[in-house]
């Protein structure tokens, strides 16, 4: 009996793949039909700099597993690779500190996420084209005219609401960010938010707040993608993009607008320091015998047990390091006003202070990982484009709510 229900359910699970698939399949065919030729030569330009064939073909296989399908995607992973140079997208910079950006160009020994964000076909994007002024606002009016509800709207940064917006004015006609904003995202296909200054407002929001600084969901009462962290991880951005080409979708977001394949486990989740949480072996004080043996950095005030995020599995910098493994505990930078609510950086929370207790926020954990396993569902959900408007995300602030009661 058991069995018999066995073969069925694989039956099932094997028709959904298949229906996926040709969906996947259909929705590739219509890019290639809709938007222009790709900009550069993939194979090429992994070949100019450095990347072999066979770290392609191991990058397609990790890619398929991170965005949760099964390896007969593999070659459509590739493509939507090859693809990447079509996808026309106009990105913004209100208020931060362009770290995002240079987080995703300084990469010394490009891997081929760092080459894949490079070939982008940016119609805009303040810091890195040659226009300045007036050309530059007019390639932005061209861009949004030309690829009307086809580009992806990419917003580094916060909105600053105080003084009608005043405290952000840019170019030549010194519109304000949220004018800019508004104008954009109403135009475009989807709107992802690059780093925890768009996607919760971070530290321009911290307290005292006196710019008035918001999210851009809560700014203009959009949902938004949220590629959270300060900065977050180029392969996050990726493998959200890849997602949209190949499905025409984004995919499923936890109930902070993050991909739930990316931030659906805790940092301390991946920690490589784990071990020595279990057994109680913590730092104590910085430089101390503990720390020279790599314990656990709870106790000095490490947030990974609270926080949502990748970072362990993925890394930085080239995938050589990342913030525990270089010695310092995480702050809980993916996630929302962790300048107020993870204080002090430097020592644990006090265990009521977010709501839960570390029992709980292990429940938490288990549930979302259940989500993730549903990877099926996941996709075909997000088969429909997900437009402006769409309210199947939560606010951010909606999130504070929910997660700290
Ligand atoms: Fe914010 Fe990005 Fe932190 Fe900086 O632009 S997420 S302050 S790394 O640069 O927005
Ligand atoms: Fe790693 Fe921090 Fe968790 Fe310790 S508390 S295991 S350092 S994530
Ligand atoms: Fe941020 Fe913590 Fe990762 S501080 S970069 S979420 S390890």
């Amino acid at each position: 009996m058991a069995k018999g229900m066995n073969s069925e359910y694989k039956k099932m699970i094997d028709k959904q793949y298949r229906d996926l698939m040709k969906h996947c399949q259909s929705h590739m065919e219509q890019v290639e039909k809709e938007l222009p030729e790709p900009r550069e030569n993939l194979h090429e330009l992994l070949e100019k700099r450095g990347v072999s064939r066979r770290d392609f073909v191991k990058w397609t296989s990790a890619m398929t597993v991170a965005l949760m399908l099964p390896p007969i995607f593999k070659p459509l992973v590739a493509k939507a690779a090859e693809n990447f140079s079509r996808l026309p997208v106009v990105w913004l910079h209100f208020a931060e500190c362009t770290g995002c950006s240079e987080a995703f160009l300084r990469a010394s020994y490009p891997n081929v996420d760092d080459i894949l964000l490079e070939t982008i076909s940016l119609e805009y994007h303040e810091t890195l084209m040659a226009a300045s002024g007036d050309q530059a606002e007019a390639c932005l009016e061209k861009a949004i005219h030309d690829f009307e509800g086809k580009f992806i709207c990419v917003i580094e940064g916060a909105l600053p609401r105080g003084l009608n917006g005043q405290y952000l004015r840019i170019g030549p006609k010194g519109k304000t960010g949220i004018e800019i904003a508004k104008e954009v995202t109403s135009k475009a296909g989807a709107v992802i938010c690059i780093g925890s200054c768009s996607a919760f407002g971070n530290i321009q929001s911290a307290n005292p707040n006196p710019t008035d600084s918001v999210s851009i969901s809560k700014a203009l009462g959009i949902s938004t993608v949220n590629i959270a962290g300060c900065p977050p991880n180029a392969v996050n951005f990726t493998g959200t993009l890849l997602h949209y080409l190949m499905f025409g979708g984004l995919p499923a977001l936890d109930g902070l607008g993050r991909p739930i394949w990316a931030y659906g486990k805790r940092i301390h989740d991946y920690c490589e320091r784990r071990p020595h949480y279990d057994a109680s072996e913590f730092v104590e004080e910085w430089g101390d015998a503990g720390a020279l043996k790599g314990w656990c950095l709870y106790k000095v005030g490490c947030k990974g047990p609270y926080t949502y995020a990748n970072c362990g599995k993925v890394r930085f910098n080239d995938g050589i390091s990342w913030p525990i493994m270089a010695g310092h505990g995480c702050i809980g930078c993916t996630e929302p006003d962790f300048w107020d609510t993870m204080a002090p950086l430097e020592k644990p929370l006090p265990d009521k202070s977010l709501g839960f207790t570390d029992a709980t926020a292990d429940k938490v954990g288990i549930a979302l990982t259940a989500a993730t396993a549903a990877g099926i569902a996941v996709h075909a959900a997000a088969s429909v484009i997900r437009h402006r408007n769409d309210d199947r995300v939560n606010k951010p602030e909606d999130l504070q709510e929910e997660k700290h009661d």
